[in-house]
């Protein structure tokens, strides 16, 4: 039996060696890749951010526990597909501008890659008009918008704007989430979609194209 507890613990001390064996170990024993990201992996982030919170944690031993995530998350992504067939549709997706946090991020595109659709991964504070050239040099049709910071929330709402400014407001459809995000806040900036985690993006992102 998997000892997430293990995980959860390893993950808050950071030791990245140790985490990767203990992913690699569950694997071994049949643990499904997605219970080892929810019940580990995101189970000790939360541990992370509550620490961080209280200031028992730091930024440099945030990013190292970050880090170590990312580790695994290489581990797991071949293993976190699912088995619809390939829409070919095409998504844009980064972190909105001043905001640097990618881990969930990184987690929605490589559910929505694993679930067929091409996706075009801009990274970290991206300001809205790198947003707007990306959806109409890809012909996307949908973009992802991912913010982690209550501060940077208002950027979501610049770049759904700067898409309705650019014409293209049509041809996408616009998702958001992250932490602070809600339907309602969606529903606010005129998004057309939220989901409070990465396979609930993906699915409404296949319910947008199907
Ligand atoms: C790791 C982390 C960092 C790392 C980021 C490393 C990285 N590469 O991402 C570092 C150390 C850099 C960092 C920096 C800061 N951080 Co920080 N960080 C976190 C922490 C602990 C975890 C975030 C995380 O990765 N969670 C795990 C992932 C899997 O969850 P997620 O991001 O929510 O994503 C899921 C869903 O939200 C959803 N989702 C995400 N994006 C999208 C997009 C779409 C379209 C959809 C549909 C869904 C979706 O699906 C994902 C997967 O299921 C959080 C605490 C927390 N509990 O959130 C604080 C937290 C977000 N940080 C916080 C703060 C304050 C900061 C700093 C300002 C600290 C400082 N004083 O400098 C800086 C800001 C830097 C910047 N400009 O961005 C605060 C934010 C408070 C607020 N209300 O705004 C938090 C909440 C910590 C806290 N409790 O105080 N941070």
């Amino acid at each position: 039996m998997t000892d997430f507890n293990a995980m959860i613990d390893t993950l808050v001390s950071c030791d990245a060696d140790k985490l990767t064996g203990l992913v690699n170990d569950a694997l071994a024993e049949n643990t499904p890749a997605g219970d080892i990201l929810n019940k580990g992996l995101i189970a000790g982030m939360d541990i992370v951010g509550e620490k961080m919170e209280n200031g028992e944690m730091f930024i440099p031993e945030v990013l190292m526990a970050a880090q170590a995530m990312g580790s695994c998350l290489d581990i797991l992504k071949p293993l976190l597909g699912d088995d619809d067939a390939s829409s070919g549709a095409r998504v844009v997706i980064g972190t909105v501008k001043g905001d640097l946090h990618d881990i969930g991020k990184n987690l929605v595109a490589m559910m929505m890659e694993s679930a067929g659709l091409e996706v075009h991964n801009l990274g970290v504070d991206i300001p809205p008009e790198d947003f707007v050239s990306e959806i109409e040099k890809k012909d996307a049709q949908i973009v992802c918008l991912s913010a982690l910071l209550t501060t940077t929330m208002p950027a979501m709402k610049q770049t759904v704007d700067a898409i309705v400014e650019s014409g293209l407001r049509d041809q996408v459809k616009i998702m958001v989430g992250g932490a602070p995000v809600t339907q309602a806040f969606a529903d606010e900036i005129g998004a057309d979609g939220f989901a409070a985690d990465a396979g609930s993006a993906s699915k409404m992102a296949k319910s947008f194209i199907s």
